[in-house]
């Protein structure tokens, strides 16, 4: 702008552009100061999510394992009312990241549970305080990506109370183990006697319809386990859960005992061959899942008698569904019966599947005693 030649004019040209420069130097160090900002806010934001997951995490490991004799204090509803939702961070403050995988030991659980059937269940209430759990009671932690998807398995007729009350005590239970899972109740249509273990075969078939499930937890409709240390999931030998129950004095019944609630992952059950399809009436089929079990090489797992209680609730036998008399010759016979007789000879007829909040209903012909299914 100015342009002169004499010495006057060379200082204030001196001068002007000096001046100019500062101009840019201060605008500059403005920018990087603010850029220093954000980037120092960026990082304040993701150490302190960070900083929040890890202190979740090593409290979770560092949290001493509740006693047994905290038993009565405990009651498996405290997480129905809060029922707090971790997230990873707060909404907005960076973009979405991956998820970690969920710790080994989840840092939800507390132990022991009180588990009693005395008050009846408003299904409703118990919707109310599992919002988290979405449609046809599929439930996703979102705190961390759960290692294992998990389906749960339950044979069914005629037990709307013993429902009931599964639903209200494991959904929070489950939901504490940081676990992927759906609930799945399939119920035997008809009047036909009833056969668990083929019901449990329709389970793992139909499931797998719906969901990359890669394992299986296979629950009668009226154990409750009292210890959320429990843990809903498979392991590398099939699992046996429902290790003392009240029924039996809170011992394993026999050694080879198998029955109520067990996990088996896909793998596992479609190397003995599922379950077999011609156990009809009460008892035996879970003596011949066990077999195949160690007809194939595998073992038991099972957590110790303290974390593997459960109870019961107390009922009358069903009707049609009378001890099996020929379960004795079957289970002497499975290491023939079991390449023939599982998943590769099941047939059956799926009537209807309804989505309910809590769960999903499959509605079965099994066909019964030497009938196929219509
Ligand atoms: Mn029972």
């Amino acid at each position: 702008m100015v342009r002169s030649g004499s010495g006057v004019g060379s200082v204030a040209l001196g001068w002007s552009m000096h001046n100019r420069a500062f101009q840019v130097s201060c605008v500059a160090l403005l920018a990087l100061s603010a850029l220093h900002l954000v980037v120092t806010l960026v990082y304040y934001l993701d150490i302190h999510v960070y900083t929040v997951q890890m202190v979740r995490r090593i409290g979770g490991f560092l949290a001493p394992e509740p006693l047994t004799t905290f038993a009565t204090h405990h009651t498996a509803a405290p997480n129905f009312t809060a029922a707090p939702n971790f997230t990873a961070a707060p909404a907005g403050t960076s973009p979405p990241r991956p998820l970690q995988p969920c710790p080994e030991t989840s840092p939800r659980l507390v132990g022991p549970l009180r588990i009693e059937f005395s008050q009846s269940i408003n299904l409703e209430e118990v919707r109310q305080s599992n919002l988290l759990v979405q449609g046809g009671g599929r439930f996703t932690p979102s705190e961390c990506t759960a290692v294992q998807k998990v389906a749960i398995i339950i044979p069914f007729r005629n037990r709307e109370e013993h429902l009931k009350y599964w639903l209200y005590y494991l959904h929070p239970i489950l939901q504490r183990q940081q676990l992927d899972y759906g609930v799945y109740v399939i119920n035997q249509h008809g009047e036909e006697t009833f056969n668990r273990a083929k019901l449990l075969n329709v389970g793992f078939v139909e499931a797998l319809k719906e969901y990359d499930y890669n394992c299986f937890v296979f629950s009668d409709v009226d154990l409750i386990p009292m210890d959320d240390r429990n843990i809903y999931k498979c392991y590398s030998q099939p699992r046996h859960l429902a290790v003392s129950m009240d029924k039996f004095g809170f011992r394993l019944p026999y050694r080879q005992y198998f029955g109520g609630i067990s996990a088996l992952s896909r793998e596992q059950h479609e190397r003995i061959n599922g379950f077999p399809n011609d156990y009809w009436g009460w008892g035996g089929e879970d003596d011949d899942i066990y077999n195949r079990i160690a007809f194939k090489g595998m073992g038991i797992s099972r957590p110790d008698g303290v974390i593997g209680k459960c109870r019961m609730i107390v009922h009358q036998r069903d009707q049609k569904n009378e001890p099996n008399p020929q379960r004795f010759d079957r289970i002497a016979r499975t290491r023939q019966t079991m390449q023939s007789d599982g998943l590769n000879s099941l047939k059956y007829k799926v009537l209807q599947v309804k989505k309910y909040p809590l769960y999903t209903l499959i509605d079965v012909d099994i066909g019964g005693p030497g009938r196929p299914p219509s």
